[in-house]
């Protein structure tokens, strides 16, 4: 039923928009990086051209473009990038950003000129930015940055963009010529240490001996000089900017756990309770206590403090992980363990489950691979502080296996997994690694005389080698004397019985199982 006129519900505020894609631009299909919805939402995209030769397409023109250009397009100019080879596609990573949300209110105004930073005139392209192999570092570097921080859903996560993408700008400022006054100019060195710098403090804003002038000294400049970094990068002063990401952080911690509010004080880096009482009060215009009360979830206050403490743990681990913040991600796990979590418990409801949800963001295009690889490293990090406690659960040596990720498939968190699990039953593993073609399987089993040959696969596009792992043991003569178990997310029992392999099991720990009664057999 329609909703009479006058009483439609107001949308809540739209979040301001940043956005990341990276594209692959073949020869003969032109990859459009422009879009409608960047015209109709008024958006700046940001693109740099991360590999391979061909044409930057705009209205008629083409120019020749490659690895380490950079563009800054307004949001009416239709243009598109193709490459000139058959073979090698041009690679682009396109920022797509509100302009108006995202920077300072002057360079924001909608003035063409002011966008394109002297790239177009009118609709002619007459010039574009070229990076030096270092600036195109920094760049991808603060890209990194903003896509982290922009999935990371975590306290003042739009400072931290804001930041960054004025770290950006200033960076891409530089190369493309003096149109732009309102841009503030920092010397190269400069740049790096604004963005160590800010590195830092997202990083460590919990820790309460973090000062600028700690920052400073471990950047050997001066604090005055930091001071003025920061101002000119933030655009506000470095203490504003680190009260901000603590309190947020405690206003996260108060409506989500059922900690104390001297905990939530010390865990957001405070020096004392009464500072925070008083900053709290200043931002939020309540006290901890009210705004805990106006909060809560109904989930907190069911559990029993002990139990909400490892729940808020593993729920941080899941989230931190998320962000690829590896260390945090394996203090965390050792504190699980020190409030008597049990590993499989962390490993699942803690590590794996915030590599699901990357693995279902990256599904639906809202994170890419940089993302998902600095989630991977932070998920192997927590991975090698559980393994000696997975692993001294288990009993004595019983078998020899080789295991690898078959050939073409980079994938190796799972295989680690197994390996770790058939470690913990007292089985010696060979650890081929990654991209393993399927004669090296066959040959390590003859020549290190394995019982079982473990192959782990996570694309579609990969499995087929498993079957080609079975038919080089065939052809090598050992097919009776090697079991062959197969694994991984695409595949199936169904599978395993397609291509003749012995064992199929769906998870790590049954791996575990199965090749332990493998090698009895
Ligand atoms: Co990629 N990736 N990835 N990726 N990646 C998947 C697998 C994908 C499902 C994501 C998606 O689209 N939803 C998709 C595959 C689609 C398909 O073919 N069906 C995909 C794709 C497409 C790609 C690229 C092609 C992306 C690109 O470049 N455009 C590319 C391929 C690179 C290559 O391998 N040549 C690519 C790259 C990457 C990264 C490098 C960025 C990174 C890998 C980092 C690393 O491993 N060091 C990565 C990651 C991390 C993922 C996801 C997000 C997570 C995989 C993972 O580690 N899961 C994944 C999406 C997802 O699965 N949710 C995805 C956690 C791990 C513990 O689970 O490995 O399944 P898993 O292992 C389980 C079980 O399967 C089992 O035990 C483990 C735990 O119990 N198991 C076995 C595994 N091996 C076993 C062997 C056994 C028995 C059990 O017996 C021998």
């Amino acid at each position: 039923m329609a909703t009479p006129q006058g009483q439609r519900k107001t949308p809540p505020p739209a979040e301001p928009v940043i956005f990341q894609k990276i594209l692959q631009c073949h020869a003969a299909d032109r990859a459009n990086v422009w879009s409608p919805r960047a015209n109709r939402d008024g958006l700046l995209e940001l693109t740099v051209v991360l590999s391979g030769q061909g044409y930057h397409r705009v209205f008629d023109r083409e120019i020749p473009c490659k690895a380490g250009d950079i563009y800054l397009v307004p949001p009416h100019i239709p243009h598109d990038f193709f490459s000139t080879e058959q073979q090698t596609p041009l690679t682009v990573r396109c920022l797509y950003f509100e302009p108006c949300h995202w920077l300072a209110d002057h360079a924001a105004v909608p003035d063409t000129e002011q966008y394109c930073y002297g790239v177009f005139q009118g609709n002619a392209m007459i010039a574009y930015a070229m990076l030096n192999a270092e600036t195109q570092t920094t760049v991808t570097a603060l890209l990194d940055q903003i896509a982290l921080e922009t999935s990371s859903g975590r306290p003042a996560w739009q400072d931290a963009v804001r930041a960054y993408l004025s770290l950006l700008l200033i960076t891409v400022g530089r190369y493309v010529g003096n149109a732009i006054q309102s841009i503030p100019r920092l010397r190269a060195k400069d740049r790096h240490v604004a963005f160590a710098a800010l590195c830092m403090v997202n990083e460590q804003f919990c820790n309460n001996e973090l000062t600028l002038e700690r920052i400073a000294n471990s950047l050997y400049v001066s604090k005055s000089h930091l001071s003025r970094l920061f101002q000119c990068v933030l655009g506000h002063s470095f203490s504003e900017y680190l009260k901000n990401l603590r309190l947020n952080h405690a206003c996260k911690l108060l409506s989500e756990s059922g900690l104390t509010v001297e905990l939530i004080a010390q865990q957001c880096g405070m020096r004392d309770v009464a500072t925070f009482y008083a900053g709290f009060h200043a931002h939020t215009g309540m006290t901890p206590h009210q705004y805990r009360h106006a909060h809560k979830t109904q989930n907190n206050q069911n559990h029993s403090v002990k139990g909400d403490k490892i729940m808020i743990i593993l729920s941080e681990i899941s989230e931190n992980l998320q962000k690829g913040r590896s260390k945090l991600v394996k203090e965390m796990v050792q504190q699980a363990l020190d409030e008597g979590s049990n590993p499989e418990q962390i490993l699942n409801e803690g590590l794996l489950a915030g590599m699901n949800i990357i693995g279902e963001k990256f599904k639906n295009n809202e994170v890419y691979v940089p993302e998902v690889l600095v989630a991977a490293r932070a998920m192997n990090m927590g991975v090698q502080v559980l393994k000696p406690h997975l692993v001294a659960q288990g009993v004595q040596a019983c078998g020899k296996v080789c295991l690898g990720t078959v050939q073409g498939d980079l994938h190796d968190i799972g295989k680690n997994l197994v390996k770790m699990m058939m470690e913990g039953k007292g089985l010696e593993v060979i650890d081929l690694g990654t991209d393993v073609p399927a004669d090296v399987f066959v040959q390590t089993a003859i020549e290190q005389n394995c019982q079982v040959i473990c192959c782990s696969a996570l694309l579609t596009t990969t499995m087929s080698v498993m079957g080609d792992v079975v038919k080089a043991a065939e052809a090598a003569g050992i097919r009776d004397k090697v079991k062959i178990m197969i694994g991984g997310a695409p595949v199936s029992e169904e599978y395993r019985e397609k291509i003749g392999a012995d064992c199929y099991t769906a998870d790590a720990a049954s791996a575990a199982d199965a090749a332990v009664e493998l090698c009895k057999a």
